[in-house]
């Protein structure tokens, strides 16, 4: 059944959110929207692509999961890192269940490790997924699981690939049993608390971490100024920023090309997700060091 059909909750209905934890680029995003079988969060090969915790609400007669995919954990805690980094606490303080994400193909690091031990002082359950499995030698997939289990109480652990969409539905019945008995916190059709604004300027964003490179991604935000639902179209205007003029040239490109590439593979996303035509306009503009002013940060919305 999807979501949208009628159901009469469980009694025993049970709930909570639950938190998709994991360094830089280890496939929270990817996981989050293969569960909900949605493109909700931007994905991209660069590390710390995701900014802001997003929610994707997974309703079913039996339970309502509120999952959340939060930025990645880095150790770097100025500017910008310091507002991730208050993302991520935000999201553990409010879980009830921790999915911790590491990948197949690697053996536990040092930053696993910092991470375990922040676990360690909590009490919530924690469930281990490994992902990328698709990618990862098969014999040494039971030695590194062995290996977690020597260093963490899991509650379980699971074999997955995001990007495969396989393994997901156990480790959704494994989150499923480990929920607490709870009312149903939002509409069983909703999906998501993101706004399509957030969501389209998301688009854009995401444009930015695929086509630019070297700082471009990590010194760009992109804010939607006007979001206006007209009856056959949508009118857009985002404020691309970045954090000098050399950075205007290069986001804006020769003649245009860049930013005329940013926006018409953003509006195509756009359209396909809204189901509407979509007039997008994107303009550049300079905030000297943004992303290390605590000022500038909070005028950006970066709190
Ligand atoms: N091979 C393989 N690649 C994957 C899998 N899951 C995610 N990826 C890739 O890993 C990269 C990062 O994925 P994201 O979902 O953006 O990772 P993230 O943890 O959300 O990253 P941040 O938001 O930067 O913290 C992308 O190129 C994904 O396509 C998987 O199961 N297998
Ligand atoms: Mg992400």
């Amino acid at each position: 059944m999807t979501p949208t059909d009628s159901f009469t909750p469980a009694e025993d209905f049970h709930s909570g959110y639950v938190m998709l934890l994991g360094r830089p680029n280890v496939g929270k995003s990817t996981l989050l929207n293969a569960i909900m079988n949605e493109e909700l969060a931007i994905v991209t090969p660069k590390p710390q692509t995701t900014r802001r915790r997003i929610l994707g609400i997974y309703t079913r007669p039996q339970h309502q999961i509120i999952f959340m995919d939060a930025p990645g954990v880095v150790k770097d805690k100025r500017g910008l890192n310091a507002f991730l980094a208050r993302e991520v606490q935000r999201a553990m303080d409010s879980a009830d269940v921790i999915v911790l994400i590491v990948e197949a193909f690697e053996p536990a690091k040092q930053s696993e490790e910092l991470l375990l031990e922040r676990l360690r002082k909590l009490k919530q359950p924690v469930i281990l997924a490994i992902n990328k499995v698709d990618k990862a030698a098969k014999p040494t997939l039971l030695p590194l699981i062995d290996d977690y289990r020597q260093r963490f109480p899991f509650r379980a652990i699971v074999p997955i690939s995001a990007r495969k969409k396989s393994g997901v539905d156990g480790l959704l019945a494994e989150v499923a049993a480990a929920l607490p008995l709870g009312p149903m916190f939002f509409p069983p059709d909703q999906i998501t608390d993101a706004t399509e604004r957030f969501l389209c300027g998301e688009m854009v964003r995401e444009q930015i971490f695929l086509l630019t490179r070297q700082e471009i991604p990590y010194c760009s935000a992109v804010l939607v100024e006007e979001f206006k639902d007209e009856d056959k179209l949508v009118r857009i205007h985002a404020d691309v920023w970045v954090e000098r003029e050399g950075h205007k040239g290069i986001v804006i490109g020769q003649g245009g090309e860049m930013l005329k590439r940013i926006g018409s593979n953003a509006r195509r996303k756009m359209e396909a997700f809204l189901g509407k035509q979509v007039y997008l306009e994107l303009q550049v503009k300079v905030k000297e060091n943004w992303t290390r002013s605590e000022g500038k940060l909070r005028q950006m919305g970066f709190e």
